[in-house]
């Protein structure tokens, strides 16, 4: 592994000096025969939410890969601020250092709220009463849904190291009203 600094030195370098034979080189490397893990901050505006996501992608050929990945999402306006998800998605990317792709996926997860725990026969807070006023737990509040598509750019720094960043609008099951845009920046890494 880089130093961030000089991963991200050279990652500039490459994107200023993008000269037509770099976007022509093909890919090939070891892309496919390598799987790849990723992790990197994501965010969205109003409800205002900043995040991070850890996952894995299975190169399927030099254009198609998959993805699968665990989110966590922090908005001072989400019962409890947080909003934990799961992400499963596909993408077309162009097998060239410089790689636009476009995707799909989908995006669920849940919300947790606090909730009183006065009549459920558990001690719910170890405190070895069962039951006593004020006793509260954690239930699921809210469990959200989307599908969306996507589009970004990946920055291969090296064959076995990359970066990119995309955006994605999160169609809701909730409806309309609750779509919105959902960026991300990640570092993607080969793991074998
Ligand atoms: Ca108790
Ligand atoms: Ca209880």
């Amino acid at each position: 592994m880089y130093p961030i600094s000089k991963v991200l030195i050279r990652a500039v370098v490459f994107s200023l000096l993008a000269t037509p034979e770099i976007l022509a080189e093909e890919f090939f490397w070891s892309m496919e025969e390598s799987n790849f893990g990723y992790l990197g901050m994501t965010g969205r505006v109003d409800p205002d939410s900043i995040g991070g996501e850890i996952g894995g992608v299975i190169q399927g050929s030099e254009y198609l890969s998959g993805r699968l990945s665990i989110a966590l999402l922090y908005s001072e306006n989400i019962d409890e601020n947080f909003f934990t998800g799961a992400n499963l998605g596909f993408r077309i990317s162009l097998p060239y250092r410089i790689s636009p792709f476009i995707g799909i996926g989908v995006f669920g997860g849940y919300t947790k709220e606090t909730i009183s725990a006065e009549d459920d026969h558990i001690d719910n807070n170890d405190d070895g009463i069962v039951d006593e006023q004020g006793e509260e737990k954690k239930a699921i509040d809210e469990i959200l849904f989307s599908i969306y598509p996507e589009f970004g750019i990946t920055v291969w720094i090296t064959e076995s190291f990359g970066i990119s960043g995309n955006a994605s609008y999160q169609i809701a099951s909730a409806g309309r009203d609750h779509d919105y845009w959902y960026y991300g920046g990640f570092m993607t890494f080969a793991v074998d």
